[in-house]
């Protein structure tokens, strides 16, 4: 047996290699006298983990790495030899003295080794439960005496456990920033606080400064992975589809780019550009505002002054500036904040660390404020020095936020946010919001007529998409080369303008992937105008419903847009600020991407409640029959379970590829709810399916979709899921109840309920007026 070692220090070290044995059972730890040959893996005591050797997509490279045991399709979360793998299936995995890793080729050299600046006696290696590769002496397993570790040596995966912090001589560029921590989250990310899948936990203190999480039900599989183009993605393993899947993704827009907006400006993803100033600031270098530079930030109008006394002015509803050079006082109210920021005039501005425990303290700012975004959820307030002649008029003037230069005229915007807050009023919506001078409730960009006019050529007819509700919509391009769709109101619908006003009041607050955004409106003279992101596909009917398009939706696209429809409806039903009833959920609301992703659209008669009501009744009826559920139709009871019905609907037309209205089974009598649920008493649930999806569907996926349907569309709105738990049911495996009857499942039944119509195209929404 030849030997060419390339690191002389190492010759003396692997001498015992010929006493050395083969590992035969699968083991979670080797020690001197055993080695891994290529084929052999160490799998953790838990059977969470496996390390080996392995080929990732099409190489033929070896490396050696740590998978998910239980886990076929290999997902490595850590590679040793990144960056020299083995060429063929000779390689050698071995623990030396003095408690070195090292990886060898046929020729034994080495490929690649760990590093210690410690010897062990008998060093062993061993692949701990949480995916922790470990070098540590056989008779101490103490963490802070372990001589090597995989989880120091981070490579595209964090997982579970892992301590994820910096060092502070390297530091680097700065990305993305989740905001600062409060003791309990990070207040950067809305809805942060109580994940159902993980906890977490971040430690700072002189020497190190580190994040950590934990999975609540240790059953999860979920990991956190860094992309090359910078963005991290957190997955969990659905076995049911044995796939992972993408639950969060950071940077999740162009406002979470660090610093976008420069120094006071702010970021809002639902204005259009995104970047404005706050109040009472106005851009540093507005001819560089206008190109779409904002780097230089924004400025104050009137400058501090300290020595004359400056004021606090409140802004609410933002993600806090960067805190890295901030300092804190863990035991102040927010009245000794207030008090100490005022005595340093260096001190910029203060904001409470918890706004929900009276001495929560507060944290201080020394420097011009960067990195601050809109946050319609769970959003922070911070109290920024003004010049006190800057708050005299507090009180009498409604906040204006210009977020346009170019496109603005004051007195349009000055217009329209008074009308807004009347809005507001009428519809009783003051409740809860902060009684301070600011005012973001309504900051929706206005587009000027000509700006709009130009994008639709005109309002020309080439550009027309279709009929809404209560309008045209046009397709649009912007000078800035953004795709949009113009919903122009009829200038005679007197329904029109309720619908227009319900739009903007419920829509303009929401921020979900899977709901349409709403760019901006546009008012003037007559012209009354919704302005939204375009969708390149259009409304899922469109697609769905056409014998020869309905085969660009296979069945993952479909399983995507139920999962996406059941978020969107999730986020208005419960995650967002106000609780929102849809009430018109249908597949010609429902608009894709041009990756397919799902996105709500048309709010004009979504109801909104505060609080926890969660119950409604109307003497005016509106909605789609065959979707609309009996107590809704029949007695105009709404409530978030009345979309619940709309969507067990949808449900079962994806499924199916066939309307529930005007549906014609085996029996005639039956509409696709009854027809779905005979079938789902027999067992035969897949004869529902859209025979064209023979090939690409799971069985046991179709199976389990056409029950959750039939779960949401009940007769008893009691017994119908909540959205939270139809998404818990369609991402996991747990067991399903047994479906009561459905309502509404013969057609006779839509009929009698439908007497006042006689709705002879049941696919439009019809508007029932009665005595109000
Ligand atoms: C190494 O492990 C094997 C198998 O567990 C054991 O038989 C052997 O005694 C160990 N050697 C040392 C030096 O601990
Ligand atoms: C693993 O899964 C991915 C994504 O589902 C797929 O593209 C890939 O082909 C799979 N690889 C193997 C070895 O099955
Ligand atoms: C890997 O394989 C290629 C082709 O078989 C060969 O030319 C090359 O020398 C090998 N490299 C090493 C490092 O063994
Ligand atoms: C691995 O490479 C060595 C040296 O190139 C060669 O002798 C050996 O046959 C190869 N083994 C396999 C299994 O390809
Ligand atoms: C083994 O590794 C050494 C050093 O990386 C390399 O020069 C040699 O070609 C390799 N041999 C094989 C068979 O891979
Ligand atoms: C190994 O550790 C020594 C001292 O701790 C360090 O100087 C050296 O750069 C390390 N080598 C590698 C490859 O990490
Ligand atoms: C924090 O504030 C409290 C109350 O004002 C004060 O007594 C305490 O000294 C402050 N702590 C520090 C570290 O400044
Ligand atoms: C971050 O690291 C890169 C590459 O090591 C270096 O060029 C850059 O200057 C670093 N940035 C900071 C802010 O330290």
């Amino acid at each position: 047996m030849t030997k060419t070692i390339a690191d002389a220090s190492f010759l003396l070290l692997l001498s015992p290699l010929l006493s050395i044995l083969k590992i035969s059972t699968a083991t979670d730890i080797i020690n001197t006298t055993q080695i891994l040959r290529d084929g052999d893996t160490l799998v953790s005591s838990g059977r969470r983990f496996e390390l080996g050797f392995f080929s990732p997509g099409n190489s033929n490279n070896r490396y050696v790495g740590i998978w998910y045991a239980n886990i076929n399709n290999i997902t490595a979360v850590w590679v040793a030899n990144r960056e020299n793998p083995v060429n063929n299936t000779t390689g050698i995995l071995k623990v030396i003295e003095p408690g070195v890793l090292v990886l060898l080729n046929d020729t034994n050299n080495i490929v690649w080794s760990s590093n210690t600046s410690r010897a062990a006696r008998n060093p062993v290696l061993q692949l701990l439960d949480t995916g922790n590769l470990v070098l540590r002496e056989a008779n101490d397993d103490l963490p802070e005496n372990f001589m090597w570790q995989s989880f120091d040596y981070l490579t595209n995966t964090f997982l579970p456990n892992m301590n994820f912090g910096w060092n502070s001589e390297t530091g680097n560029v700065t990305l993305c920033r989740l905001g600062p921590w409060n003791g309990h989250r990070f207040t950067g990310i809305p809805n942060s606080r109580q994940d159902p899948t993980y906890t977490y936990e971040f430690i700072m203190d002189e020497k190190k400064t580190y994040y950590r999480e934990f999975v609540i039900d240790k059953s999860v599989i979920s990991r956190v992975t860094l992309s090359q183009s910078g963005v991290l993605q957190r997955w969990t393993w659905v076995d049911r589809i044995q796939d992972w899947v993408l639950y969060l993704n950071i940077p999740a827009d162009i406002c979470d780019t660090y610093k976008l907006c420069g120094a006071y400006g702010s970021c809002n993803v639902a204005n259009s550009p995104s970047c404005g100033c706050l109040n009472k600031f106005v851009p540093k270098d507005p001819e560089g505002w206008v190109r779409s530079d904002w780097s230089n930030g924004c400025i104050r109008t009137i400058p501090l002054n300290c020595q004359k006394g400056d004021a606090f002015l409140k802004y609410s509803g933002i993600k806090l500036p960067d805190s890295r050079h901030s300092w804190f006082n863990k035991s102040m109210t927010l009245e000794e904040c207030k008090v100490e920021c005022s005595k340093i005039c260096s001190c910029t501005a203060y904001a409470q660390l918890d706004k929900t425990i009276e001495r929560s303290g507060c944290l201080f700012w020394s420097e011009d404020l960067i990195d601050i975004r809109d946050m319609s959820v769970d959003g922070q307030d911070i109290y920024i020095r003004m010049a006190s002649s800057e708050l005299e008029s507090k009180g009498k003037r409604r906040k204006i936020f210009i977020s346009s230069l170019t496109s603005l005229m004051g007195v349009v915007l000055l217009s329209l946010s008074l009308m807004l807050y009347y809005w507001k009023r009428k519809k009783n919506y003051t409740k809860g919001t902060t009684g301070g001078s600011h005012n973001k409730d309504f900051e929706l960009p206005l587009f000027d007529l000509s700006t709009i006019s130009k994008a639709t050529n005109n309002f020309s007819i080439v550009n027309k998409l279709g009929e809404g509700g209560y309008g045209p919509v046009y397709k649009g391009v912007l000078g800035n080369g953004q795709d949009i769709a113009v919903k122009r109101l009829s200038k005679t619908s007197m329904q029109g303008i309720e619908e227009f006003k319900n739009e903007v009041i419920c829509i303009a607050k929401l921020e979900h992937r899977n709901l349409v955004k709403l760019l901006g409106c546009c008012i003037q003279g007559e012209e009354k105008m919704l302005i939204y992101e375009y969708m390149p596909n259009r409304s899922l009917d469109l697609i769905l419903f056409d014998q020869t398009r309905s085969s660009i939706l296979d069945w993952p696209k479909r399983l995507q847009v139920v999962n996406g429809v059941a978020r969107g409806l999730m986020y208005i039903h419960q995650d967002s600020r106000l609780r929102i009833i849809h009430r018109d959920l249908k597949a010609s609301n429902i608009l894709l991407d041009t990756d397919m992703n799902p996105k709500i659209s048309d709010f004009g008669i979504a109801r909104s409640f505060p609080g926890n009501e969660t119950e409604d009744k109307t003497n005016r009826v509106v909605g789609t029959y065959g979707y609309m559920s009996p107590e809704y139709a029949v007695h105009g009871r709404y409530s978030v379970k009345s979309d619940v019905f709309s969507f067990g609907v949808l449900v079962l037309e994806i499924v199916s590829g066939k309307k529930n209205s005007g549906f014609s089974g085996e029996d005639q009598h039956l509409n696709l709810l009854g027809h779905a649920w005979t079938l789902y008493k027999e067992e035969r649930s897949l004869e529902l399916v859209d025979p064209f999806l023979c090939d690409s569907a799971n069985p046991n996926e179709v199976v389990r979709i056409i029950h959750v349907g039939l779960l949401c569309v009940q007769q008893s709105p009691d017994d119908r899921p909540s959205m939270a738990s139809v998404v818990g049911m369609l991402g996991n495996e747990i067991a399903l109840p047994k479906a009561n009857q459905p309502g509404f499942y013969t057609e006779r039944d839509v009929l009698v309920s439908n007497s006042s119509t006689g709705c002879s195209s049941n696919m439009v929404t019809i508007t029932q007026l009665e005595a109000r």
